[in-house]
């Protein structure tokens, strides 16, 4: 299946509770009434566009159908994509196989390990030659340890790891220290941390501290992977990892299950950090590069097989 496709599927849910009612609402070309506005913003609140969002498109959606553009569900889509410039992010690497350091943060089960693993495949796939490094700093488990030492086996990247309960930073530091000589593309895996835990987000400044200290500058991403069915739990999130480490992008898994990919909107509205990745699936190509235009496309576009 083409990506295209795949983002559509992913985007069922959230399409069917977002449009259908929106379709219903916005049927025919007239002056929104008091009930209709109600509806509309519960609708978009509901798919976690977050409710100041809401207003704001309501609003601007009302103005646009006063003013007698005549097609509510186009005005509204071009009023989202308006709103979403500038949230897409290319992933940073350095030219010429220069170090490169990707730094993955997010809570328990986000998909951090297997989001590196197919940002690596896709890396692997696009330049065969570049050196490319996992290293191991979810040191909290050993199973944790072993899931991406699989993964380095499949890709065949190079691998560092230490042993269960080792100091995070201590597996970062060697890793720096590694991928200074061998050049390329260092993705570093962290533990899936509450933020609630303060002594967790320190640890994660640590490790952020011994990138630069041995790199001599910042890593050029810090990354979290947020998983799209938290919703607005998920901003509470991002905002604590943003205060720890000062975010460079967003990886937003998951989208293929929950009604609540409004929440791209949400990110970029209320946090303004990039969105570099989305996930549809579990598949290495149901992750891709963030593009706004497709999404709105994907989120407004009715398949043939949701009209019976
Ligand atoms: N449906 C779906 N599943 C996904 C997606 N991304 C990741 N997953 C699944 O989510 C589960 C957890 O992924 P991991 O990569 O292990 O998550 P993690 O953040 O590393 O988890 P911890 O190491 O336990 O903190 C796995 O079964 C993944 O296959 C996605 O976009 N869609
Ligand atoms: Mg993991």
């Amino acid at each position: 299946m083409a990506w295209i496709d795949r983002l559509r599927a992913g985007l069922t849910k959230t399409r069917s509770g977002l449009t259908d009612s929106l379709s219903q609402i916005l049927s025919g070309s007239r002056k929104l009434s008091d009930d209709d506005i109600e509806g509309l913003e519960e609708t978009l609140i509901s798919g976690d566009v977050g409710a100041q969002t809401a207003m704001q498109l309501v609003d601007a959606l009302s103005t646009a159908l006063k003013r007698g553009d005549v097609a509510p569900l186009d005005v509204l889509k071009t009023l989202i994509r308006e709103r979403l410039e500038g949230i897409e992010k290319t992933l940073t690497i350095r030219p010429n196989g220069e170090p490169t350091v990707i730094f993955v943060s997010g809570v328990n089960g986000a998909g951090k390990t297997t989001t590196i693993a197919k940002l690596a495949a896709h890396l692997r796939a696009d330049n065969p030659q570049l050196p490319i490094t996992f290293a191991a700093a979810d040191t909290f488990r050993a199973a944790a340890i072993d899931q991406l030492g699989v993964w380095a086996e499949r890709i065949d990247t190079d691998f560092i790891r230490h042993q269960p309960n080792a100091d995070p930073s201590a597996v970062v530091f060697d890793a720096v220290d590694h991928i200074i000589r061998t050049g390329g593309v260092l993705f570093i895996d962290t533990a899936g941390r509450l933020q609630t835990k303060h002594n967790l987000m320190e640890e994660l400044k640590k490790m952020e501290r011994t990138v630069a200290k041995k790199l001599g500058r910042d890593s050029d991403e810090r990354l979290l992977v947020l998983d799209a069915s938290t919703g607005q739990n998920g901003i509470s999130q991002a905002r604590h990892f943003h205060e720890a480490i000062d975010l460079s992008g967003i990886v937003l898994t998951k989208l293929d299950g929950t009604a609540k990919g409004g929440v791209v909107l949400a990110i970029w509205d209320e946090l303004k950090i990039p969105l570099t990745h989305i996930g549809v699936g579990e598949a290495a190509d149901d992750l891709h590069a963030f593009s706004a235009e497709e999404f709105v496309d994907a989120l407004f576009a009715i398949q043939k097989t949701e009209i019976n």
